[in-house]
């Protein structure tokens, strides 16, 4: 079998990586040259767990090559990006453009299966686009009879941290153009994925990995208005939370400074923009998560002024927990912007980084080591529950003023208050 996946970004590179390991030949397709060579070296451009042993294995083995250009071959993935704009519009250029990429080698007998996040319809217009580049092939949807090829929708659902475990033992949902297209693509899916392969409809998976993700927001959102509401209330939310969690029916998530990453900050504006007056709940959810953030901003600030001069250690940078990942990272904002007010008072621990990021140039803040930290910052303000934050003890951080916004120490004397703290000193 030859497979060809187009973008090897982090859902690209395992997906082609754990293919490749079936024994199918694979030939990864990416517009950046240095990716190419560097998944050629046998190498990632990405972190991941044990994808860098992975990658190397079936490169070495030949089973999985890259290059810039697409390839004839039996089955094509698209996992391209799909941005969107300042209006929240989402960007399908580059689904198309792989699409027309495909087209050119495309032949009787292929599949093609898109698993990038896209807005309902996608698919369909994928198949109006090859059925014009192609005039010569029977394309599913614009065809009478049996089609030529077969095209499916298959949202990727792998959570970063845990893609090359979930890649194989999440379920699938893979919706054809027709049912026929989605018996050949679930074929495909059989080979490496052990987890349960559900047959639907292009339009209702499109709807669904869209509804996934705005689920997780506006429950993230909740749990991030309740926190000032608890706040305001001089009441602990983590307390509230965990109290309320044991009601057999509740199960709220955690507040944090905000919601990040690629696809929950976003995926839910893809249904916003489609269907805007249907939408008020999930819109909001985007508001009152993107609000929390600039709460955050303005708590620890004025936290900060009430203690002039106490150096500050901003924890963690990522978008989330043990990953080196910094992309629409609310702790990177929050960082930043406090760095950007109050320079060489911020000093940022990061241990998945190895610099600060641009943000931060000109500020004056510094990367420091948590040992540091805990010698010369009198304020910490906690933005990643990395577990390396969460291990410190209380006796190392009992004479810190602490902002805990992931809620990581609930043994911290004085973590709530609606009036900015003060030093003891
Ligand atoms: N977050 C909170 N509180 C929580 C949970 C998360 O503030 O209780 C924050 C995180 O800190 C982070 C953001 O939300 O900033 C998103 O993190 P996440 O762990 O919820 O999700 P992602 O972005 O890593 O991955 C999600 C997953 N989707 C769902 O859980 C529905 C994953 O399965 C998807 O494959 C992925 O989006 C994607 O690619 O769409």
């Amino acid at each position: 079998l030859k497979v060809c996946v187009l973008g090897l970004g982090y859902i690209g590179l395992p997906t082609a990586a754990v293919i490749a390991r079936t024994g199918a030949k694979v030939l990864g397709v990416d517009v950046h040259q240095s990716v190419v060579d560097t998944v050629n070296s046998g190498k990632v451009h990405i972190e991941e767990i044990d994808l860098d042993g992975l990658v190397s294995g079936v490169v070495a083995r030949g089973s999985l090559r890259a290059s810039l250009q697409v390839e004839e071959a039996d089955v094509f993935v698209i996992a391209v990006p799909t941005p969107f704009g300042e209006n929240h519009a989402p960007d399908i250029g580059y689904v198309l453009k792989a699409a027309t990429n495909v087209a050119i080698t495309l032949k009787a007998g292929d599949v093609v299966i898109l698993e990038s996040t896209s807005p309902v319809g996608t698919t369909e217009k994928v198949a109006e686009l090859l059925a014009q580049l192609r005039p010569d092939l029977k394309i599913p949807g614009h065809c009478t009879g049996s089609a030529d090829v077969a095209i499916a929708y298959c949202p990727e659902r792998v959570l970063p941290g845990r893609i090359l475990v979930e890649l194989i033992d999440n379920d699938r949902v893979i919706g054809g153009i027709t049912p026929r297209c989605a018996r050949k693509a679930l074929q495909f899916y059989r080979r490496f994925v052990r987890g349960a392969c559900v047959t639907t409809t292009a339009k209702a998976a499109e709807m669904t990995k869209l509804t996934e993700n705005a689920f997780r927001d506006v429950n993230i959102a909740f749990a991030n208005e309740l926190s000032l509401v608890a706040e305001k209330m001089g009441v602990d939310v983590w307390e509230v939370i965990r109290l309320a969690n044991r009601h057999p029916r509740v199960n709220i998530l955690s507040p944090g400074p905000g919601v990040g990453g690629h696809c929950i900050a976003v995926d839910p504006w893809f249904l916003v923009s489609a269907a805007p007056e249907q939408t008020p709940l999930i819109r909001t959810a985007r508001e009152v998560n993107d609000g929390k953030t600039d709460y955050v901003i303005g708590h620890a600030a004025a936290m900060l002024e009430s203690n002039p001069h106490a150096q500050v250690a901003c924890l963690g940078l990522a978008f989330k927990a043990n990953i080196d990942d910094f992309r629409e990272s609310p702790a990177l904002k929050v960082a930043a912007a406090l760095a950007q007010r109050f320079g060489d008072r911020i000093q940022i621990v990061e241990p998945y980084a190895d610099a600060l990021p641009k943000a931060f140039d000109g500020t004056g803040a510094g990367l420091i080591d948590i040992d540091s930290a805990i010698e010369s910052c009198g304020i910490f303000v906690v933005l990643v529950d990395h577990d390396v934050f969460k291990s410190v003890p209380l006796d190392e951080r009992a004479d810190k003023l602490v902002y805990d916004t992931r809620g990581i120490w609930p043994d911290q004397p004085r973590a709530v208050s609606g009036e900015p703290l003060r030093l003891a000193s």
